[in-house]
């Protein structure tokens, strides 16, 4: 049991680690409580981070890509927040803090805050407390990082929570390409060959990505998918992704695209929500309603829309 005393935004600003465990431990467990509903309001409109998400099938470097970031945005002063959401959790009920992510982050470094969350039913498969923590975690950090594996379906999940999707393929594996090919997966922002030095393959593989995504039209003024080389092992290319993540950033702001897919994103939520827990028929009722929630306080209005549902 957790004690129901839940932080003030500002408490968890200047808290430091020990207050953000606190507080998603209070936000797990009492979630449908006001106090926890008010504080995530009030964090979702204190946003400032940068949210990244990384995703890509098993075993293609993701941990040991997340390890190199880290130490050049810790380098650079940033603050970060990692999501790690395993999806081995299914079988074992739950998933212990970096059981899975292999961290190599420095426990006293008070700027690093790494989370590692069962993946649930719940939002297709990201796990219930993903979008919670990120308010949180975007709140306080200057990058949020959200780390999902699989191919398919959670590339849609974390697209829906973050700024800018990287994408990574390893060499030598077709699997994810057919996806994007197929159209089954969205356009990631940024697409990543992994194990470069794992030459012929690996530049193989590249062409094969730059191949796929010439297929999909782009039009004037949007984002053209770069695709990465790099060796995370041998810490090699790592600046130039973090100088794309950068860029990407630039743009969103730049463009406006931004605070429109947020917004896009905020409803999409709500959407999901509303259809799982009351169908296609209770989306419909709450249609109007869910419109005006989108922007402001989508976890009040996520509360209000469920009590009105059930009614
Ligand atoms: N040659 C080479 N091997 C790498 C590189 N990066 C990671 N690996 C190896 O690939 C394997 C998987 O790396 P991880 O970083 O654990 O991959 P992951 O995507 O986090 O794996 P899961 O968490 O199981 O999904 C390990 O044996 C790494 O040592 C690289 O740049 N080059
Ligand atoms: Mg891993």
């Amino acid at each position: 049991m957790v004690t129901r005393e839940i932080p003030s935004l500002a408490a968890l600003c200047t808290g430091g680690k020990a207050e953000m465990a606190r507080a998603l431990a209070v936000v797990e467990q009492y979630r449908e409580d006001p106090a926890v509903i008010a504080l995530l309001d009030a964090a979702w409109q204190a946003a400032r981070a940068h949210v990244v998400g990384l995703t890509g099938p098993p075993g293609v470097g993701k941990s040991t890509l997340i390890n190199a970031l880290l130490k050049i945005w810790r380098g650079q002063g940033r603050s970060v927040g990692v999501i790690a959401v395993d999806p081995t959790s299914r079988r074992s009920g739950g998933a212990l803090l970096g059981d899975r992510t292999r961290l190599a982050a420095d426990p006293g470094d008070d700027k690093i805050f790494v989370r590692s969350m069962a993946a649930r039913d719940r939002l297709g498969g990201l796990a219930a407390l993903t979008l919670p923590a990120m308010v949180l975690m975007r709140a306080v950090n200057d990058v949020v990082l959200i780390e999902t594996v699989g191919v398919g379906q959670s590339e849609t999940d974390v697209a829906n929570v973050a700024d800018t999707v990287i994408f990574c393929i390893q060499p030598g594996s077709g699997d994810s390409l057919q996806f994007m090919k197929a159209g089954i997966m969205e356009t990631p922002h940024i697409m990543v060959v992994t194990k470069f030095d794992m030459q012929p393959a690996a530049r193989r593989a590249r062409a094969d990505v730059e191949g796929a995504l010439g297929l999909s039209e782009v039009r004037e003024g949007e984002w053209l998918t770069p695709v990465l080389g790099l060796s995370a092992a041998r810490n090699d290319g790592i600046d130039e992704l973090t100088a794309e993540v950068d860029r990407h950033w630039e743009w969103l702001a730049r463009t406006g695209e931004g605070a429109r897919a947020r917004e896009r994103q905020t409803h999409q939520w709500l959407e999901d929500m509303v259809c799982e827990q009351f169908g296609r028929r209770g989306l419909a009722r709450a249609r109007v309603e869910l419109d005006a929630q989108t922007v402001g306080c989508p976890f009040a209005g996520r509360a209000r829309l469920i009590a009105r549902l059930e009614k």
